[in-house]
């Protein structure tokens, strides 16, 4: 076997914690050291994961570790430093959604890894989860003839805030966390996207930011795709944090529901339906269990690309498209008008 290649992450924080274990999948990596300006936090998640060194400034590891590459899983406004870091000390980058706060700061961290010559991709795992990528087949088969119109929704009354309590302080919440998700998903099941028009609701008074947001793209290619997200819902049926669909084309339709049911309606065949479970991790979250499944996927597809074997699928130049829908989104609801993208 080759050597595996050598990484840090960056932040030790709640969602650090599954992505090391979802790592920890693969023999092709070893994590060398990880990174955090809280040492304690750390600490703890190195002495869990038997990660052997521990830094709590960027510009010690970099300078004391020889690295293939970094995992950025800290939070929003460190990601365009590390990544500058990173590109500086010639290593490939992954860095956590959202990429950063304006579409200037992603755009340079694009271009400075182009700069240096390094591999820069952005850990967006919700299109890796098992119903959407099953959903995205059958339409590929051609099982619901041309698309024209979806529905992607993702309402929770998920307690989200306990785990990740710095999402309640974001001045940009529910598209900056969630909904570059399910724009990117958009993408993924359709393509580019042509215009769009959001509108906002603040509907929690305990945070910051705003919690609900509905978008409708008109893709280039036709399809008109609706995006619901929040988080103030209380729906009856939720069992943890999913994304529903309704997938619409000429010849018939998908619709996703809870726990992963899908059902397929093809004109003149009738109805078939079935779950698409994810895979099971022992050490995934139940309530994240879908999406920390995702996290591998999404981690098998960059490790690929890092060891030379195919092209991620997230790499930064092709999330810019996924960050320009979130800050057009913003600045359509700001405005109140259709904006179209570059
Ligand atoms: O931070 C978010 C993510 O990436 O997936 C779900 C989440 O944890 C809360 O919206």
């Amino acid at each position: 076997m080759n050597t595996p290649l050598k990484f840090a992450v960056f932040g030790a924080g709640f969602w650090a914690n599954y992505q090391i274990s979802a790592w920890k999948e693969f023999d092709q990596v070893s994590l060398v050291a990880i990174c955090d300006p809280d040492q304690d936090k750390a600490n703890q998640l190195a002495s869990k994961h038997n990660i052997p060194n521990v830094y709590n400034n960027a510009a010690d590891l970099f300078r004391e570790e020889s690295l293939d590459f970094v995992d950025i899983i800290s939070s929003i406004p460190s990601h365009a430093p590390l990544v500058h870091q990173a590109a500086k000390a010639g290593v490939h980058v992954i860095c956590q959604k959202p990429m950063a706060e304006d579409f200037d700061t992603c755009q340079g961290m694009v271009d400075v890894c182009k700069e240096a010559g390094v591999k820069f991709f952005i850990h967006e795992n919700f299109r890796f989860q098992t119903p959407i990528r099953t959903c995205k087949t059958l339409i590929d088969e051609g099982k619901i003839g041309t698309p024209f119109k979806a529905r992607l929704t993702f309402c929770s009354g998920f307690p989200v805030f306990d785990n990740q309590p710095a999402l309640a302080e974001l001045d940009w919440f529910i598209l900056s966390d969630l909904g570059v998700h399910i724009l990117d998903m958009a993408r993924y099941l359709f393509g580019d996207v042509a215009s769009i028009y959001c509108q906002t609701q603040k509907i929690n008074p305990a945070i910051r930011g705003e919690d609900v947001a509905n978008t409708l793209l008109t893709m280039k290619s036709g399809v008109n795709c609706f995006v619901e997200v929040s988080y103030a819902s209380q729906l009856e049926q939720e069992t943890f944090p999913q994304t529903l669909m309704l997938l619409e084309g000429d010849k018939g339709s998908i619709r996703l529901d809870f726990n992963h049911r899908i059902s397929l309606t093809q004109k003149g065949q009738g109805s078939e339906s079935w779950v698409a479970d994810p895979p099971h991790y022992p050490w995934a979250d139940p309530d994240y269990a879908l999406i920390h499944s995702s996290v591998v996927a999404c981690i098998e597809n960059i490790l690929a690309d890092l060891l030379g074997k195919e092209k991620a699928e997230t790499t930064g130049e092709d999330n810019l498209k996924t960050m320009e829908l979130v800050f057009l989104a913003y600045a359509s609801a700001a405005s109140n008008t259709v904006l179209k993208t570059r």
